[in-house]
């Protein structure tokens, strides 16, 4: 019998260490997760693994032809027009934002509800801000499922690192029947390869989707350690600059950006706490000058999100030149908070 992957959803095999699923050959008959999967729980160690990303699109692709209920899953710092794909599912959708926790507790939830509604014209049943991390909203979500579940299945999708994995184990936990869940989750991307099946009860099934992979995202262009320094993992605390007319803003080793306006102006950046930052006189010196430019020309209230890293709030109109490595999205939005 194929025997497969309780923390990636891998099918077993002895043959390829260096592939998804593998397990020694003495260790398969007792063996409940890959070796993989062992050493990120056991050690924190995290072996790639190089899947072709129509593979994951397949399988997306798959769910969106289903007609069961999708818990479709949208990190806070992630916000972007991706989440209109919402509307290209047949079943019937719970939009949760994940990870509510790395905002500040000033961040109310009902105005992020509003911004979400008015700037996105995306059809769902609720809208649903958790944190599987502090356990919040999660009986609500458990609630919501359990209401509007009609037939078995549920579908948790979303990109890769959105917190599926994670939100599952938190769920199973909360419903208190089944006890022995814990998929693998790790903060790097890519850590489900299959759809992993978990009954919540007996009428309830929620099936772990293996992420999209966006390749215009910041962390997945990156070494694990940069990964690591830029994911945050407590909430952020925003840091303001009055910004004069030909002053730069650098981010870390990995972005600047450069104002030109007429007037003072109020940059908030919402990054993680780890990641350095610098104001310098525009002609100090042109450090990351040699990377990718966007220009932007910003009316006022509008954030410029540099995808997977950080976003900025601006106050008043400014023309901003972002410096960014070449491939990441970089873009403008109606101020989130
Ligand atoms: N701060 C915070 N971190 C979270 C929360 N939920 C998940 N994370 C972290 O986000 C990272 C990704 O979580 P996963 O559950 O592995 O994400 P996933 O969507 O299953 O990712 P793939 O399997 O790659 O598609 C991990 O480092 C988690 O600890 C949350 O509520 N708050
Ligand atoms: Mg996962």
């Amino acid at each position: 019998m194929t025997k497969k992957c309780l923390g990636c959803g891998a099918l077993f095999q002895s043959k390829y260490p260096d592939k998804e699923g593998y397990v020694a050959l003495n260790d398969l008959k007792e063996a409940t997760v890959c070796r993989r999967c062992f050493r990120i729980k056991n050690y924190g160690d995290y072996q790639v693994i190089n899947k072709n990303s129509k593979e994951y699109k397949k399988m997306f692709d798959e769910v969106k032809d289903k007609h069961d209920m999708i818990l479709y899953l949208c990190d806070i710092l992630n916000l972007d027009d991706n989440i209109n794909e919402i509307n290209d599912f047949n079943g019937s959708v719970i939009l949760v934002i994940t990870k509510i926790d790395l905002l500040p507790k000033s961040v109310k939830e009902k105005k992020l509800n509003d911004y979400i509604r008015k700037n996105y014209k995306i059809n769902v049943i609720d809208i649903v801000f958790v944190s599987s991390k502090k356990n919040y909203n999660i009986d609500l979500l458990l609630e919501l499922i359990k209401k509007h579940t009609k037939q078995k299945n549920v579908y948790l999708v979303g990109n890769t690192n959105a917190g599926k994995s994670t939100l599952i184990n938190a769920l199973v936990k909360a419903n208190g029947i089944n006890n022995k869940v814990d998929i693998t989750t790790s903060f790097l991307p890519a850590t489900t390869l299959d759809f992993i099946k978990v009954n919540l009860n007996d009428n309830i099934t929620l099936i772990d989707t293996p992420g999209t992979i966006c390749n215009d995202n910041f962390l997945y262009n990156e070494k694990p350690n940069v990964v690591k320094n830029v994911s945050s993992k407590v909430e952020i605390k925003p840091r303001t600059y009055q910004i004069k007319p030909n002053e730069s803003i650098i981010i870390g080793d990995y972005a600047r950006l450069d104002y030109f306006g007429t007037e003072k102006n109020s940059f908030t950046i919402y990054l993680s706490n780890e990641v350095k930052v610098k104001r310098i006189k525009l002609n100090t010196n042109d450090y990351l000058r040699n990377l990718k430019i966007t220009n932007f020309d910003l009316e006022d209230n509008k954030d410029i999100v540099i995808s997977g890293l950080c976003f900025c709030k601006i106050t008043k109109e400014a023309k901003v030149n972002v410096y960014t490595k070449e491939n990441v999205k970089v873009f403008s939005r109606n101020n989130l908070i």
